[in-house]
């Protein structure tokens, strides 16, 4: 049986050739930077770098067409590690400055990298209206419940009685944050939850987030070796959920709200207005401030 989830990328990118986009024949090698990542041996965020130029690669995508914005934190540290446009960045400010980015060149693939502290501490404002804006992007948060480069305190998708951190000795006792369900409710159209540790399935889910017309958001699963080491039992325990992916958001909501947080695969898909900006200025600069001025 065809995996309809494969078949549906395939079908997109033959539509992205017939429109215009010259195929190229660059491997996933072909993405990556001279840089060497300074992450721990056997960082999550590896598989996460290997499965995006994999998705690039697969969809064929041009170099100078594909930026990669980051906030600060080991996960943001990713567009170094590509061959291409790219921006490190300020911590928690990474959809903020992609939005201005697609304002201006809405023809650009925007991928947004980072981690769950980036993102959803200090970012989550910016995660909210993103999700609202539904501006056509890809969010790859890898999520290991932890603040790894500054060295292990809590963030906000850390469980309440994690107690290893010298900032919350007795846990942090404050309620998990649910990314996809906010995502859910914010108005994000893709929502997916992929593993670092599961490569071809994020490559897939991967390419579809990159061909998703609108804000697509990918959790993904990525193990901090160093401050999180008991989620390596997280490749006994994922598991993928049933296709296709539930394209209403009632439904979505009943999913998303009964998983465990370790189901992979799309969560909710739907097609929504993208938010296109109108770059023509309609105002003089001296009326605006005439409007904002005291
Ligand atoms: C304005 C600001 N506040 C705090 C910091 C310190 N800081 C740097 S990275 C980081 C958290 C990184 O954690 P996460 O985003 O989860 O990524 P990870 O390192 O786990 O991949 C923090 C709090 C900073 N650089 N700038
Ligand atoms: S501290 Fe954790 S997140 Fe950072 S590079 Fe090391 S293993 Fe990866």
């Amino acid at each position: 049986m065809t995996n309809p989830r494969t078949n549906w990328a395939r079908t997109n990118r033959a539509s992205t050739e017939r429109a215009g986009h010259p195929s190229t024949t660059l491997g996933a090698k072909d993405y990556k930077s001279e840089i060497k990542p300074v992450w721990c041996p056997g960082c999550g965020h590896f598989g996460v770098l290997a499965a995006l130029t994999k998705a690039f690669a697969y969809l064929g995508l041009p170099k100078d067409e594909v930026v990669t914005v980051s906030g600060i934190g080991c996960s943001s540290r990713i567009p170094a590690y590509i061959d291409g446009y790219g921006f490190h960045g300020v911590h928690g400010r990474a959809l903020a400055l992609a939005a201005g980015l697609k304002a201006a060149r809405p023809d650009l693939t925007l991928v947004v990298t980072g981690g769950d502290g980036d993102g959803f501490s200090i970012g989550g404002n910016h995660f909210l209206h993103a999700c609202r804006r539904n501006m056509d992007m890809t969010y790859i948060v890898m999520d290991n419940e932890v603040y790894g480069m500054t060295k292990g305190q809590a963030s906000p998708t850390t469980q309440p009685d994690w107690s290893h951190s010298k900032l919350t000795p007795r846990g942090t006792g404050v309620p998990r944050f649910h990314p996809a369900a906010i995502a859910l409710a914010a108005g994000a159209s893709f929502i997916a939850r992929g593993f670092a540790g599961s490569p071809n399935e994020l490559v897939r889910l991967l390419v579809q987030a990159l061909e998703h017309p609108g804000f697509a958001l990918v959790q993904v699963l990525s193990p901090c070796q160093t401050f999180r080491p008991e989620q390596k039992a997280w490749k006994q325990a994922v598991h993928t959920i049933a296709e296709p992916a539930p394209a209403d958001p009632s439904e979505a909501a009943r999913l998303i709200q009964g998983d465990d947080g370790l189901a992979l695969g799309v969560l909710y898909a739907q097609r929504a207005p993208v938010y296109q900006p109108r770059n023509q200025v309609e105002a003089e600069l001296a009326d605006i401030e005439a409007e904002f001025l005291l």
